[in-house]
């Protein structure tokens, strides 16, 4: 593996077309692997180094997604004296991940950029639910990346096929894997998604064994793992920053601390691609716009009276889309706020820059 080649780190003609402006200036392009504290490290073609944003970047920018975030590609310049190479600017990205931030602030998160695919990870432990599935395959679709049902620890259930059905079920065309790093079972079968430029991002819970699956696939133990087994199976939140790790055979991985809760951002669409058993049937609801309350003839309230769709689906589809529509709403109301706020600080820059040339 050449490490001085950047497709290894996943670049291609997608992002070479918007570097293009910036090329030939000393200008380089950099993959952010890790972001501590404003402090970044950035695979280049001289190797693994660290960076800081410049004061131009930091200043202009307006909201979070302006500013480098793990797995983005950005346009550096190394400085004459060495050291920290400074990023100047980050190229479009192909894909993220975005989450609101825990807690109730109307804020987005961007988890990882340019994310070919997301290993969604639950343990067949208690940790093992339906419905944050449903919720996880909603954030993945609406980041751009395919996603993945990992279920791991399947040395600890003697039910794996009974899940894997269960899981099928609520996840329609997705692939779904149970996996263990005790008795190796399925890692052979995911091996096929690890491929030489490509990045999987892993999310779940703590205590799920991202960083354990990760340290395998490396054949090290660089991650830190929780090593002592607390009774109740609960996390401990081991891993507390996000890292991109090239994997000896080639391909990325994105180690990412384990989630409390994963808040939905932004995804009618991938409601209705994840729910599309209730979708289909709410096409042959009498009325066109019937909320499967109490109008008649409504073909969702029948197939859940049959048990056709499982009731708590429904309660779960019927959740996910109030959650959305109310972020919908506040997302309207802050992107005003933002727009202001962008021309505010556009109209600074520019009378800055006019008081600096009538020097
Ligand atoms: N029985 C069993 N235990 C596992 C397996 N994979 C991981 N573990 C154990 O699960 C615990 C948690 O693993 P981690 O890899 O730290 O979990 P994580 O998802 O990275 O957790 P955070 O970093 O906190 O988000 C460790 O004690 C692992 O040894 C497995 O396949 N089977
Ligand atoms: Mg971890
Ligand atoms: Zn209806």
């Amino acid at each position: 593996m050449n490490v001085n080649d950047l497709t290894t780190f996943g670049w291609d003609e997608f992002f070479e077309a918007d570097f293009k402006t910036y090329a030939g200036s000393g200008y380089t392009a950099g993959r952010v692997a890790l972001e501590h504290k404003n402090l970044f490290r950035v695979y280049t073609q001289y190797g693994e180094v660290p960076a800081e944003i410049s004061g131009k970047l930091r200043h202009e920018a307006v909201n979070r997604r302006d500013l480098p975030t793990v797995g983005d590609w950005v346009v550096i310049r190394s400085r004459p004296e060495g050291g920290r190479v400074m990023i100047h600017a980050v190229l479009p990205r192909r894909t993220s991940f975005v989450r609101k931030i825990a807690g109730s602030r109307t804020e987005e998160q961007i988890v990882g950029a340019n994310i070919d695919r997301v290993f969604l990870l639950t343990a067949l432990n208690q940790d093992f639910s339906l419905r944050r599935i449903e919720r996880y395959l909603i954030v993945a679709w609406e980041s751009g990346a395919s996603p993945i049902v990992i279920l791991s620890k399947s040395d600890l259930c003697d039910r794996v096929d009974d899940r894997l059905n269960e899981v099928q079920a609520v996840a329609p065309r997705v692939p779904v894997h149970a996996i263990s790093v005790v008795t190796g079972r399925g890692l052979d079968d995911i091996a096929q998604y690890f491929k030489r430029g490509q990045t999987v991002a892993l999310l779940g819970s703590s205590g799920v064994g991202k960083s354990t699956l990760i340290n395998r696939l490396t054949g090290n133990d660089h991650l830190k793992v929780q090593t002592v087994r607390e009774h109740d199976d609960r996390g401990r939140h081991t891993t507390t920053h996000r890292e991109l790790i090239l994997l000896p055979g080639g391909g990325l991985v994105l180690d990412t601390p384990g989630m409390r809760e994963l808040q939905l951002w932004d995804g009618d669409q991938s409601l209705q691609l994840v729910f599309d058993d209730i979708e289909a049937l709410a096409e042959k609801c009498f009325f066109g716009d019937c909320r499967h309350h109490d109008e008649p003839r409504c073909a969702v309230r029948e197939a859940v009276g049959t048990g056709a769709v499982d009731s708590e689906r429904y309660e779960s589809y019927e959740k996910l889309q109030k959650e959305l529509k109310y972020l919908a709403r506040k997302r309207d109301k802050l992107s005003e706020i933002v727009e202001k706020k962008k021309w505010k600080k556009l109209s600074r820059l520019a009378s800055q820059r006019a008081r600096l040339k009538r020097r």
